[in-house]
């Protein structure tokens, strides 16, 4: 299990350095990110999702926790295994689900599909299914933001496996070297494609314990708690915003399912899944809600507000009419469509 450096204080009520109103927000965005995730595969079954899909269901407090510290101008890259931090940015679910089954009203209007979800609008900067290739790019927004004295902060989320490819460690002594405002988040879920992560790297923490070599600090989170990577969050992005340069986050978590949407995760030892469902986060922050005194009729409302909407978004998109042809000719190349690159 995770070594949990930073736990919320003792003693502190619900209206502490969090307060309510946030904490409300950090619960409903899990509870979005894992309904909108389980009608995806929901959705697989139906044949109804085309191309292949990697769901976080387990791993959506490091989405939300991250995402909630955001503001406006913040950017996001992350993985094929995307979905999460697209929902987490406030693009709505039909647009998420639209995509994943190829239809007109799909983010990208069913072009890209699952493992391409951009949207410029939320600060989502794309979705890379090439491994590391995102952290130089990371860099290089967050060298944009350097240059022209903004304050908006590049996140790039990236699994325990992209540690052992080099453009984690280039883009790492990059960003130490130029103090970029970039986060580097490593969702730690132990294994890569289905090779577990301690089998091939020499150390125990893959991302904290190369952290030194950049001269930047040893940081290892509990990522299935969102308060506590709610606060590692906010105390990076006011780091990268002062001007003292990147931050290397360690989540330790778990995902649910196997790597993709064809993977049973046989190889996983028994036992291991349901020791790490005990630490579900949404199972986690749903009791602090109560320790806090949170009503349970103010939870059951997210829950049923939140299912009605991932509800009436499947709906939406099984109504949807495919993507004309037309529009394999926009959006390239040829049309400009790279235009927004400048
Ligand atoms: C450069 C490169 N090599 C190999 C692959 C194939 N591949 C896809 S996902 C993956 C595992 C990545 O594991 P990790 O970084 O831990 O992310 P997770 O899938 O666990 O979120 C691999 C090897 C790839 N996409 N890109
Ligand atoms: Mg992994």
């Amino acid at each position: 299990m995770a070594t949990v450096k930073d736990r919320a204080p003792a003693g502190l009520g619900l209206n502490d350095d969090i307060g309510e109103q946030k904490r409300l927000a950090l619960y409903r965005s899990q509870v979005r990110l894992r309904e909108a995730e389980q009608r995806a595969y929901d959705l697989f079954l139906q044949n109804l999702v085309k191309g292949t899909s990697h769901l976080s269901l387990g791993q959506e407090a490091i989405a939300a926790g991250f995402a909630e510290a955001m503001v406006k101008g913040d950017l996001s890259f992350c993985t094929y295994r995307g979905h999460a931090h697209t929902l987490a940015r406030g693009v709505p679910v039909e647009k998420v689900l639209g995509e994943l089954m190829q239809r007109d009203n799909g983010l990208m209007r069913g072009k890209g599909g699952s493992m391409h979800l951009t949207s410029e609008e939320h600060g989502v900067m794309g979705s890379y299914a090439i491994i590391g290739a995102h952290l130089p790019i990371a860099c290089g927004a967050a060298w944009r933001a350097q240059y022209k004295g903004d304050k908006d902060v590049s996140v790039c989320f990236f699994g325990d496996g992209t540690t052992n490819i080099g453009a984690f460690h280039e883009a790492l002594n990059f960003a130490a070297v130029w103090k970029l405002p970039v986060v580097f988040v490593c969702e730690n879920n132990l294994y890569m494609e289905y090779t577990p992560i301690a089998d091939v790297t020499a150390v125990e923490h893959p991302a904290a314990d190369r952290a030194s070599a950049y001269g930047l600090e040893r940081i290892v989170i509990d990522g299935n708690d969102a308060d506590v990577v709610y606060r590692a969050a906010q105390k990076a992005f006011a780091k990268a915003r002062a001007g003292e340069g990147p931050s290397l986050i360690e989540c330790m978590t778990y995902r649910h399912s196997g790597h993709s949407r064809a993977d049973p995760a046989k190889y996983r030892p028994d036992g291991e899944l349901d020791r790490w469902k005990l630490r579900d986060p949404i199972k986690i922050y749903r009791e602090r809600l109560k320790q806090f005194g949170v009503a349970e009729k103010v939870i059951a409302d997210i829950d049923a507000q939140v299912r009605q909407e991932v509800d009436d978004a499947t709906e939406a998109c099984k109504a949807a009419p495919n993507p004309p042809l037309d529009i394999i000719t926009t959006d390239v190349y040829a049309d400009g469509g790279w235009a927004w690159r400048n």
